[in-house]
């Protein structure tokens, strides 16, 4: 029998904290009309939000040094939707799953489209995966998937993701993710433009295999587990092979795939201006790609490239209609939780820039008033919509108080005793 948490202990759980949530939203929605903002206009913006979840994020992380399992993780994609199930009944803001091939093994497509109709939840991007050989793997990708010098390993990366693509078609996905690890640890290694040249090569392959509804997406990282050279590095390398490709190829922007201190919001600016904006990985980093709880390092980071995104939107943007997605580990926390307090960050960056006065930081911009345009951006974030994120929970019959309420259902506690441990290993993949 599937998990689920009840729906009465949610409404217990919410009846204690109502009264002063009605208190926090009215004094809320006092001051943001003193600003002429509605809050319930605000409110159903919040509610319609929707950010995905990994499927492999439900599971413990680790390091290529060591995995510390948690209990009750789950073992399969079956038990990684339940997981999904309870972080959407809890958070109301994570209808759909972005499954990863062959991480998540799959007998019958059919079967499983069933059980995650079952549990109301969608799948959004499938994610490939030609950074590892499997199992009696014919040709390698030692030396690279998509751009390996052999063509037999290419050809073997590009059937694979055309059967992602066919998955995903039984699934009702619309979007393939193509993230390679291919690149050179050492200088002269591989020339730079031929190995381009036969990525571009097999990407075109793939992106003539793509349904004229589907996207593809390519996300860029700097480094890892290439540490010289990366082939789609940066997100000019990844443009270039989006433009290469046609217009149902975009670039993803992974939060953590980028040198230190890298202006994203730029980024993410000039994808929207030329409509390659395809989506995100939601994290957060220090150091490298850390694959941290998002917004729990740089939050502020985080609402200015939402004040990209809300600005576009504002601006009604042509093609503007980028995927969210949560890109994760947890490696000390459990991953539920984790991922609760990650949608609900992103949420709140949303909700943040969905406050910012346009009109008057138009204004600003225009007579060069540095110091009010930044003024005008922090006022927005420093207000706290904690109240409108609770209350779009709580009319979507979610927990005002998501981690309380799920620690009172000790769920985890009651999977444990039906998933055995799976035990540590050095691969950092659940
Ligand atoms: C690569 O670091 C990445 O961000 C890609 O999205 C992969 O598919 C994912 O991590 C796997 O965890
Ligand atoms: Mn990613
Ligand atoms: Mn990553």
């Amino acid at each position: 029998m599937t998990q689920r948490i009840d729906k009465a202990l949610i409404a217990d759980e919410n009846a204690k904290l109502l009264s002063d949530l009605n208190e926090d939203y009215q004094a809320l929605g006092n001051k943001l009309a003193r600003n002429d903002i509605n809050i319930e206009e605000v409110t159903a913006k919040a509610e319609a939000f929707q950010i995905a979840v990994p499927s492999w994020g439900t599971g413990t992380g680790g390091t290529r040094f060591a995995r510390f399992p948690g209990e009750g993780e789950p073992r399969n994609i079956f038990e990684k939707l339940e997981d999904s199930a309870v972080i959407n009944d809890l958070s109301q803001c994570t209808e759909r799953v972005s499954p990863h091939f062959p991480w998540d093994k799959v007998d019958d497509f059919t079967e499983l489209k069933q059980f995650s109709d079952e549990l109301n939840l969608s799948w959004d991007s499938i994610n490939s995966n030609t950074f590892q050989d499997q199992p009696g793997q014919e040709h390698s990708f030692k030396y690279g998937s998509l751009s390996n010098t052999s063509a037999a390993s290419r050809e073997l990366a590009i059937a694979h993701n055309l059967d992602c693509i066919e998955w995903g078609k039984a699934l009702g996905s619309k979007t393939l993710t193509v993230w390679v690890g291919d690149g050179s640890n050492h200088p002269g290694q591989q020339h730079f433009q031929s190995a381009f040249e036969r990525y571009l090569e097999s990407m075109k392959t793939i992106y003539a295999g793509l349904p004229s509804d589907w996207e593809l997406h390519i996300e860029h990282k700097m480094f890892e587990p290439a540490f010289y050279s990366t082939i789609i590095q940066d997100w000019g390398s990844n443009i270039l092979a989006a433009m290469e490709l046609g217009p149902q190829a975009k670039s993803l922007v992974d939060l953590g795939h980028h040198a230190p201190n890298v202006n994203i919001e730029m980024i993410v600016s000039r994808l929207i201006q030329f409509k390659k904006l395809g989506g995100f990985h939601f994290n957060d980093s220090k150091y490298g790609d850390d694959d941290l709880d998002s917004g729990s390092l740089h939050p502020y980071q985080q609402f200015l490239i939402f004040n990209e995104l809300v600005d576009a939107q504002y601006r009604n943007q042509e093609g503007f209609n980028p995927n969210y997605m949560l890109d994760q580990s947890h490696n000390v926390t459990d991953p539920i939780e984790s991922l609760m307090n990650s949608a609900a960050s992103v949420q709140r960056s949303y909700v943040s820039a969905l406050l910012v006065d346009r009109e008057k930081l138009s204004e600003y911009q225009q007579n060069n008033d540095a110091l009010m345009a930044s003024n005008t951006l922090k006022n927005a974030f420093n207000t706290d919509v904690s109240p409108i994120l609770a209350m779009a929970r709580l009319r979507k019959g979610g927990a005002i108080d998501p981690i309380a309420t799920y620690r009172k259902a000790s769920y985890r506690s009651a999977v444990a005793a039906k998933r055995p441990s799976s035990g540590g290993n050095g691969s950092g993949i659940v």
